[in-house]
């Protein structure tokens, strides 16, 4: 299904590779920059190649290992071609500099949740960045204006500043979309799962990207108060994220309101290694044997920071239970599609309604006996 990866970026990422066989959690340290705290690193190479059918157990093991424990880890050594990668940062670098009218120009709307915002709310909180969003095109035989290509979330709309800037970024999406779904086969074959479920469940995937600019603070004083995102779970799938420095914080317990862990930095491996998490949905489909892990963003006041989300999501209309043989005993939540809870959320991020959708909206709540 996918080329090797070069060999020029398995040697680049494998300078500070931690191998697959480490213990979640207590992988080997690269340079003192992780601590035996932190979520693993992961080497997923042996995924896209048949020649190592050890190295590969492992690898799903690692994976297997690190959702449950953590819902978070890096990965190197993946498919996603190192040459788009920059390519794709170079633009949305040239982007976010562009005069404020120029982004404006394709800001999102209440009807269309794709392209430029500076005001988006996690958790009612006004987070300190900008964001470009562009998702799922779903035929891609008709114009991406028409009727049929607009999501629940909306249609892309892109800026004219670059010629390269469209063309870059269907690309990356695409790219990062077939890694999604090697993780979550390399998932299935961890939890036991037929591989055909996850794959028919984002057969018709509505996913989408996200640019994130988080500028620098104006001052140090506003680094104590201020966040480039508040905490939140990631609402599908799995994400995979591209980030360029510190910043990035996971929760280590089961939520911080129950205080039963600790803010946790995850900084970049290195230039392409990217960053896995688990989505709520991932958390609903195995019974919460998966962790979907609070995490945030602590705002900068030294440089600027960038970052790009990938959100792997199903079909909207996928029903959200537990599979067979992961229910753990008890169903948690009551069964709901992805499309509503979907629906629910954007709402949330638009405007301040009070309360953002959480997935403990869904739980079932057991009625007293009489
Ligand atoms: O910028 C980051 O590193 C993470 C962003 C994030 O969590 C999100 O956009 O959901
Ligand atoms: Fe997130």
């Amino acid at each position: 299904m996918f080329a090797k990866p070069q060999q020029q970026q398995l040697d680049e990422d494998a300078s500070c590779a931690v191998s697959s066989s480490a213990p979640a959690g207590k992988a080997q340290l690269c340079d003192g920059a992780h601590s035996a705290e932190s979520p693993p690193v992961i080497d997923v190479g042996p995924l896209f190649t048949d020649d190592q059918p050890e190295q590969r157990l492992e690898t799903i093991r690692a994976i297997g290992k690190a959702c449950v424990e953590w819902g978070f880890f890096q990965v190197v050594n993946h498919s996603v071609d190192r040459d788009l990668m920059q390519r794709t940062r170079d633009e949305m670098k040239r982007f976010f500099h562009l005069p404020s009218e120029a982004k404006q120009r394709v800001k999102r709307t209440e009807n269309n949740s794709r392209g430029f915002a500076d005001d988006e709310l996690t958790k009612q909180k006004r987070d300190w960045k900008e964001i470009f969003d562009f998702g799922h095109v779903y035929r891609k035989d008709l114009d991406e204006d028409d009727p049929a290509n607009a999501g629940m979330d909306g249609r892309n709309q892109w800026p004219d500043h670059s010629p390269t800037f469209k063309a870059t970024m269907k690309e990356y999406y695409e790219a990062n979309a077939k890694f999604a779904q090697v993780l979550m086969d390399a998932l299935s074959e961890s939890l036991g799962v037929d591989k055909k479920f996850f794959r028919e469940a984002f057969a018709n995937h509505t996913s989408f990207a996200r640019l994130n600019y988080y500028p620098k603070l104006p001052s140090a004083e506003q680094k104590q108060a201020a966040l480039g995102i508040s905490r939140h779970t990631d609402a599908g799938g799995l994400t995979v994220l591209w980030q360029d420095g510190p910043g990035l914080q996971v929760y280590s317990g089961t939520k911080e309101d129950f205080k039963d862990g600790k803010w946790v930095d995850v900084s970049p491996l290195s230039e392409n290694a990217f960053t896995i998490n688990i989505g709520d949905m991932v958390h609903v489909w195995t019974g919460g044997k998966c962790m979907a892990p609070e995490h945030r963003v602590i705002a900068n006041y030294e440089k600027e920071r960038f970052s790009i989300p990938f959100f792997y999501n199903p079909s909207y209309d996928v029903i959200m239970q537990p599979l067979p043989g992961l229910v753990g005993g008890k169903q948690k939540y009551r069964p709901f599609t992805w499309g509503e809870f979907r629906r629910a959320r954007f709402a949330g991020d638009y405007a301040d309604l009070g309360k953002e959708t959480q997935i403990e909206d869904w739980e079932i709540v057991a009625t007293p006996q009489t």
